[in-house]
Parts: structure tokens; C-alpha cells; sequence
């Protein structure tokens, strides 16, 4: 089975909202040695954003999009273990790297799949969750001794808590200490500009471009 197809049933399964297919396509993904970070990427993805467009458009309610994101996280659990087997090992040496969605913010998906990406590069990497208020986010940057802070947004109200969480770096006299990286659906360059964000970064693959560069 090409790339294609596999990328073609993951969409599928996700707007079939179909656990059991997306966990058969992530498994036959990896007997066959497919690209597992495509098959998120140009696979799971873009069935995601189809439901999420079809809600846009009033064709779909709320508990689709929750179902079809439960059948995306069965097909991305599988090929997590997977994916961060062939990347390189945490601790490679490019620094701790803490991630989570912002305050506020319980969408997870595309931060748990930047975050898996990162470490795959070898960031050390700690995944502190969703909905994280501002303050414990600057603990666990202080905790872990990171060099790298990455905040997902996926919602206009809770975009403004990163411009906040810029804020509250520079309060706590840590701004300098970090690069801070920016992600999410509404979140633009323009956005991270504004708000003195370090890094925006688009998806997964730029974020570890646009970071492992940084990194050096
Ligand atoms: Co949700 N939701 N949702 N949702 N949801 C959105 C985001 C809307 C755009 C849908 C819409 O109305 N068109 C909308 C936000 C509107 C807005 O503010 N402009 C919305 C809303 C309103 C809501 C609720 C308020 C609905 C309600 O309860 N009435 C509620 C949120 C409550 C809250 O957070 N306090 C809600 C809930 C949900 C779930 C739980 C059903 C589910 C999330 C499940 C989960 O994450 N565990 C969900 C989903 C799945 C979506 C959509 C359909 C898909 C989001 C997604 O997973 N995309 C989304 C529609 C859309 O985005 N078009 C919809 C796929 C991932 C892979 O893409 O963009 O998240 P991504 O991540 C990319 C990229 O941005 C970047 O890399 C990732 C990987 O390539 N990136 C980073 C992301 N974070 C990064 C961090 C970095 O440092 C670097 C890069």
C-alpha cells in the first residue's frame, strides 16, 4: 500500500469518526514502513480539519468533532511509541523544550503532535498538558531549566494568553533566558510579531525546522 492511500485512510477513518480504522491504518503503517509522521501530517490532519471546516459550516455539532478526534488520537497513540523509536533519543542535547496549551485552551491534538516531533529531534521535552494557567507554565520553565517554550492556541480568546504569557516572562526576569515558540489555527507570524513571540511556527514539521535551526 502507497503513502498515499495509507494518508487517504487515516483522513477517512477520522471523518468516518472510525477508532478501530484509524488504529488498522496506523498498524499497517508501520508493518509496511511508511512515513508515520506524514501519515499524520497529510493524513490524520487533514480528516481533522475537514470535520473542523464541516462545523464551520453547520453540518456537523460538537459531538463529531469530539468523536472524530477520539478516533485520531486511537490512530496517533499507536504511532507515537513507533515514531519516537526511529527519531533521535531525548536528550540529545538541545535543551528542554516545555509545551502545552495555553490557558484556557483544551484543544491538545496538534500540540501533542509538535511535541512528539520535537522530541523525535531530540529536544528534551516536557509535555505539561492543556488549559495550563500562565503562572505554572513559568514554573515549569523554571523547574525543568528550559531553554525553549512552546503554546498552542487554537481559539481567538485564548490567543490573547500568550501575549500575556510574554508578559508575565518578562515580570518574572526569565524572557531573556528563553526562546518562546508560537502555534496553533489562528495564531499568524503577524500574531507572534506583534506580541514578541521568538518562533511562530505553521505545524510540526516547521516547528522542528524552524527550532533544531535555533538550536544549532
Ligand atoms: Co474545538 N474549536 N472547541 N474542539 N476544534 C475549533 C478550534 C474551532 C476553530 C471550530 C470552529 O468553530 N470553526 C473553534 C474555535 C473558534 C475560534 O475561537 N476562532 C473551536 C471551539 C469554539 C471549541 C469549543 C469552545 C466548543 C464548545 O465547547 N462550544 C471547545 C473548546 C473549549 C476550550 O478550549 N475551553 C472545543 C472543543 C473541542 C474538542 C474537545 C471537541 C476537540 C479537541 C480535542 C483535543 O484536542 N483533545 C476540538 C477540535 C478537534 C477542534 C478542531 C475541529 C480541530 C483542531 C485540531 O485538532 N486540529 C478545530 C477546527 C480547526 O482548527 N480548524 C475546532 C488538528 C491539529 C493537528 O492542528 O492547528 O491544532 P492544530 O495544530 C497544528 C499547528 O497549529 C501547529 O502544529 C500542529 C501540528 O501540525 N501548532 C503548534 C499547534 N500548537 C503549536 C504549538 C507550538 O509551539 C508550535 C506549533
Amino acid at each position: 500500500m502507497t503513502q498515499e492511500e495509507l494518508n487517504k485512510r487515516a483522513k477517512e477513518a477520522v471523518m468516518a469518526y472510525n477508532a478501530e480504522g484509524a488504529k488498522a491504518v496506523a498498524k499497517d503503517a508501520i508493518a509496511s514502513g511508511a512515513d508515520l509522521a506524514d501519515l499524520i501530517q497529510s493524513g490524520f490532519t487533514v480528516g481533522i480539519k475537514e470535520v473542523g471546516r464541516l462545523f464551520e459550516e453547520k453540518k456537523l455539532f460538537l459531538p463529531h468533532i469530539m468523536a472524530a478526534a477520539a478516533a485520531m488520537n486511537s490512530g496517533v497513540d499507536i504511532l507515537t511509541p513507533e515514531i519516537t523509536k526511529i527519531g533521535k533519543s531525548a536528550d540529545e542535547g538541545l535543551g528542554g523544550f516545555v509545551i502545552c496549551s495555553i490557558e484556557g485552551d483544551i484543544h491538545s491534538i496538534g500540540k501533542d503532535i509538535v511535541a512528539i516531533m520535537l522530541k523525535v529531534a531530540g529536544f528534551n521535552v516536557v509535555n505539561i498538558g492543556r488549559d495550563v494557567p500562565l503562572g505554572d507554565i513559568v514554573k515549569a520553565c523554571k523547574d525543568n531549566n528550559a531553554k525553549y517554550v512552546g503554546t498552542s492556541a487554537l481559539m481567538t480568546s485564548t490567543m490573547v494568553n500568550q501575549k500575556t504569557f510574554e508578559e508575565l516572562l518578562k515580570k518574572e526576569g526569565i524572557r531573556d533566558k528563553l526562546i518562546t515558540n508560537v502555534g496553533g489555527a489562528p495564531v499568524t507570524q503577524e500574531w507572534a510579531d506583534s506580541i514578541g513571540a521568538d518562533v511562530y511556527s505553521e505545524n510540526a514539521t516547521d516547528a522542528v525546522a524552524k527550532m533544531t535551526k535555533i538550536a544549532g
